[in-house]
């Protein structure tokens, strides 16, 4: 497989920027090459668990959503940290670009070690790191892999991959990923930029991605966000609304919603039309603005590393 640099329309500018724009034709590849990762992808009916750390767990998140969902069976999704190693499964799925994550690789340790009869299948970028000994079977997206600490088109894809295995799925992918370059090519909504609060919501699938949202504006932006299930938003968070602050929904807001957030003088972003993983490229741009609108480096996000390799 080529390790080739996918192409990015926005060859200048931060690394996360550049990256961010090539998830188009990153999810393109892995709708291609899926074949290649049969052992990897979940199979009909069978028990599965997400797992991974950060952005990879919120896509974790996503994708037992939308595989419960489309009926293909009990799908959870755990923080690696979290993951109840005693319970049974037919197979657990970890997701970790840097395939160095050490809550994973104590996880996969922990369900050898307690004898777990699960499949455990791995997918990562990085050929050499250690999750691809320590898990069966494994899919290396190493053509999706990002110099950026800030996760953007590793995640997707990842997500995409998993995606097109679901019935449906392939058609789906390659319908976001036109949805994708459409949010690509648009500059972000003024009012959205210039707020100074967000809040994420979704409803199934699109709760994953709105966390991921969330963490992306906090990474890149160092700025406040929050997330929450759509209907969770009238239990409290609607309490912070307030002109000048935005509130972004993932898929079709809840009945009467956009009213509240009205009520409140708050922005609201919804776009249902729109794929939710394309939503995910603009909310990652949104980011990468608002970054450097306040004159923050993108690239250089406050206090966080590629990885998180604990010591011991
Ligand atoms: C997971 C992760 C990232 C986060 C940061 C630290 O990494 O938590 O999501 O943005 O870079 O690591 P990985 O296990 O997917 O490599």
């Amino acid at each position: 497989m080529s390790t080739r640099e996918p192409r990015s329309p926005f060859p200048e500018g931060p690394r996360t920027a550049v990256e961010l724009a090539t998830q188009p034709e990153c999810w393109r590849r892995a709708l291609g090459e899926r074949s290649a990762y049969a052992d990897v992808l979940p199979r009909p009916g069978e028990r599965v668990a997400v797992t991974g750390c950060g952005t990879s767990w919120f896509m974790a998140q996503a994708y037992a959503a939308l595989r419960e969902a489309a009926g293909e069976g009990e799908t959870d999704a755990f923080a690696a940290s979290e993951f109840p190693v005693g319970r049974a499964y037919d197979r657990v799925v970890a997701i970790t670009r840097s395939g160095t994550t050490t809550e994973v690789l104590d996880l996969l340790g922990a369900l050898r070690a307690a004898g777990s009869g699960a499949r455990v299948v791995a997918l990562t970028a990085d050929q050499d790191s250690p999750v691809v000994g320590a898990a069966g079977h494994v899919a290396v997206l190493a053509w999706a892999d990002e110099e950026s600490v800030v996760q953007t088109r590793f995640a997707t894809t990842a997500l995409a991959l998993l995606r097109a295995g679901l019935p449906g799925g392939e058609r789906a992918v390659a319908a976001a990923a036109v949805d994708a370059e459409a949010a690509l090519g648009a500059e972000p909504v003024p009012e959205l930029l210039a707020a100074d609060q967000w809040t994420f919501l979704g409803t199934g699938w699109g709760y994953g991605l709105a966390l991921e949202a969330a963490l992306k504006m906090r990474e890149a932006a160092g700025a406040w966000t929050e997330a929450y299930p759509a209907m969770e938003y009238r239990h409290g968070p609607v309490s912070i609304a307030a002109p000048g602050r935005a509130v972004w929904v993932f898929g079709a807001a809840p009945d009467g919603l956009a009213d509240d957030v009205a009520a409140t003088g708050a922005t609201l972003a919804e776009e249902p039309a729109a794929d939710p993983m394309a939503r995910l490229v603009a909310a990652q741009r949104l980011a990468v603005a608002v970054a450097m609108a306040r004159g923050l480096d993108p690239d250089r996000p406050r206090h966080l590393t590629r990885s998180v390799v604990l010591p011991g």
